[in-house]
C-alpha cells in the first residue's frame, strides 16, 4: 500500500514533465486494459487514477508521488482506433522521448488485458523500456475473467514471448484482489533500488 500517495501534476508535452530527479515507475497499456484500476488497487486509493468508461480520452502523463522523490507515472493509453493520426504521432514522439531521456525512470509496469495477451504496441513499449536498461513487469489483468486453463496459457505465452529478456510476468485482478500484493512488493523493491542512472 502507498497510503501517502498524492497527485502531483499532469504533462501534455515534454517541458511539462516533473523534474527528472529521484525515481519513478511508469504504467503503460492499451486503453481499457485496466491500468487505472490497477494503479488504484496497488496504491490502495480507489479514486486516484480515474477509471474511464471512455477509452482514449486521457492524453496526459499523470504523476503521483508515493514518497519523497518517488513517483508512479500514469502514461496515456494507446491502441485506441479513433485517435486522429496527428494526435497519435505526437503522443508516440512524446512517449518515445520519455523512455529515451528520463533518467529517474527505473521501470515499466506494462498493463495487458489477460484476455487479449501481448499486442504489437505493447511489445514496442516493452522494447523502448528495455533498450535503456529499465526493468519491465507485465500485469495480465482481469484474471477473474479467465478460466484456469486460459490463465495458464496466457501466462505461458507471455513469458515465452518475453524470452530471456528479464521481463517478469504475473496474473492480476483488481476485482478479485489477485496478485495485488505481488505487484506492490515489486514496485516497492524497484523504488528502493539504487539504479545508478542519476
Ligand atoms: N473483471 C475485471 N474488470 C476489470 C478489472 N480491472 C479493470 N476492469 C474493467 O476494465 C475497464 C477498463 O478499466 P480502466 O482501469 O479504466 O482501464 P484503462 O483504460 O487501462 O485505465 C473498466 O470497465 C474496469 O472496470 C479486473 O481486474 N477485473
Ligand atoms: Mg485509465
Amino acid at each position: 500500500m502507498f497510503p501517502n500517495v498524492k497527485f502531483l501534476t499532469s504533462a501534455a508535452e515534454a517541458r511539462q514533465l516533473t523534474p527528472d530527479v529521484g525515481r519513478e515507475i511508469a504504467f503503460a497499456g492499451r486503453s481499457n486494459a485496466g491500468k487505472s484500476t490497477a494503479i488504484n488497487a496497488i496504491t490502495g486509493r480507489s479514486g486516484l487514477a480515474r477509471v474511464s468508461r471512455t477509452p482514449g480520452r486521457t492524453q496526459l502523463i499523470n504523476f503521483f508521488e508515493v514518497g519523497a522523490g518517488e513517483r508512479l507515472v500514469d502514461l496515456p493509453g494507446y491502441g485506441y482506433a479513433k485517435v486522429p493520426d496527428k494526435v497519435r504521432a505526437r503522443w508516440t514522439a512524446l512517449l518515445e522521448r520519455y523512455f529515451e531521456e528520463r533518467t529517474s525512470l527505473v521501470g515499466l509496469v506494462l498493463i495487458v488485458d489477460g484476455r487479449r495477451g501481448l499486442k504489437e504496441q505493447d511489445v514496442i513499449m516493452l522494447e523502448w523500456a528495455l533498450r535503456r536498461g529499465r526493468r519491465v513487469h507485465v500485469l495480465l489483468t482481469k484474471a477473474d475473467k479467465l478460466t484456469r486453463s486460459e490463465a495458464d496459457r496466457v501466462l505461458r505465452d507471455t513469458r515465452g514471448a518475453c524470452g530471456d529478456s528479464g521481463v517478469t510476468v504475473q496474473l492480476f485482478s483488481a476485482h478479485a484482489k489477485q496478485g495485488v500484493e505481488e505487484a506492490r512488493g515489486l514496485i516497492a523493491e524497484w523504488l528502493a533500488l539504487d539504479h545508478g542512472m542519476n
